[in-house]
């Protein structure tokens, strides 16, 4: 690609895979609400909110492909996530039909089904159980992402992204984690791949107790290759959870238990 952008560029993800990913451009542009340095020598930086309609256009001008990290990523208030993950997105999806239509990564979350039992086999085409605002906001994400592609050809890879961290650190994580060199070769090869579609994407690594089945994928030539059980004796020297706390029924773990927030200001 001669431009990716890639959005959330200050976050935890976002950070990393500049580092990592920043070999699939000539150029990076990256982009957050809040400062993004140090910058690389191949890195453009631009502040922008994403519920800035006219910002988000200049935004992806340009672009030829787009690693959409942006936006609230935990459950906060509804206002603070309409404003990013529904407006932000819609902003996105229009900029994006209106520049060639790069293909873009949309990091959904596994906060969209988090109201399965822990014990239930997911497959992508099961119905969503959104475990409170913000895992409905990656729902209408992966909605707009599917409107997209039925109505004017916009190719997305929606990756449930389960929890990617450096290593897992609760007894939850053993079944959720998605290593960062997972995460990167997927997206190395979702950007590789000659015709993508708009595919669901389990984000987890292959993790012995995993809950996820990824087996529509095989003509994706992607495939996780790390497992959680590598850290299974620190993760075994943590305390014992109650056999009724949220982290040990649910998939989406203790946001199932997150109060519902109005205001503004959390
Ligand atoms: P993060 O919270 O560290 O990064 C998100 C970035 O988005 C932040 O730098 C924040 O400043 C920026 N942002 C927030 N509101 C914005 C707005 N209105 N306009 C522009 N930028 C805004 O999150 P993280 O962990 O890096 O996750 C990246 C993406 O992946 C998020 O979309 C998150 O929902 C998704 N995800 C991450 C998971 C994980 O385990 N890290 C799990 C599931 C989904
Ligand atoms: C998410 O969607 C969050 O963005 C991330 O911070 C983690 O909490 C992750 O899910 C998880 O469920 O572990």
């Amino acid at each position: 690609m001669k431009r990716l952008l890639i959005t959330g560029a200050a976050g935890g993800v976002g950070k990393m895979a500049r580092k990592r990913l920043s070999h699939l451009a000539q150029s990076i542009r990256i982009s957050d609400i809040v400062p993004m340095d140090p910058i690389a020598d191949n890195e453009e930086a631009i502040i922008c909110d994403l519920a800035d309609e006219a910002t988000v256009h200049a935004l992806v001008k340009d672009c030829d492909g787009i690693l959409h990290l942006g936006g609230v990523s935990v459950e906060k208030s509804y206002d603070l996530i309409e404003a990013a993950n529904i407006r932000g997105v819609h902003n996105l999806y229009e900029a994006a039909r209106m520049s060639g239509q790069p293909r873009i990564v949309f990091a959904s979350s596994n906060h969209t089904i988090g109201f399965y039992p822990q014990t239930t086999r997911l497959t992508a085409d099961m119905p969503t159980r959104p475990d409170g605002w913000y895992g409905i906001s990656k729902v209408y994400g992966e909605a707009v992402a599917q409107m997209y592609h039925a109505k004017f050809g916009q190719e997305t890879a929606i990756v449930r992204i389960g929890s990617c961290f450096e290593r897992p650190v609760d007894r939850r994580m053993m079944a959720t984690w998605f290593s960062y060199d997972d995460f990167c070769r997927l997206i190395e090869r979702v950007f590789a791949v000659p015709a993508l579609g708009c595919p669901i994407i389990w984000g987890a690594s292959a993790n012995s107790g995993g809950w996820w089945d990824n087996s529509h994928l095989d003509w994706l030539g992607w495939a996780p290759e790390d497992n959680s059980e590598t850290y299974r004796d620190e993760i075994e020297r943590l305390p014992q959870r109650p056999a009724d706390a949220p982290d040990v029924l649910w998939q989406g773990g203790m946001f199932t238990a997150d109060p519902v927030v109005k205001s503004k200001d959390c």
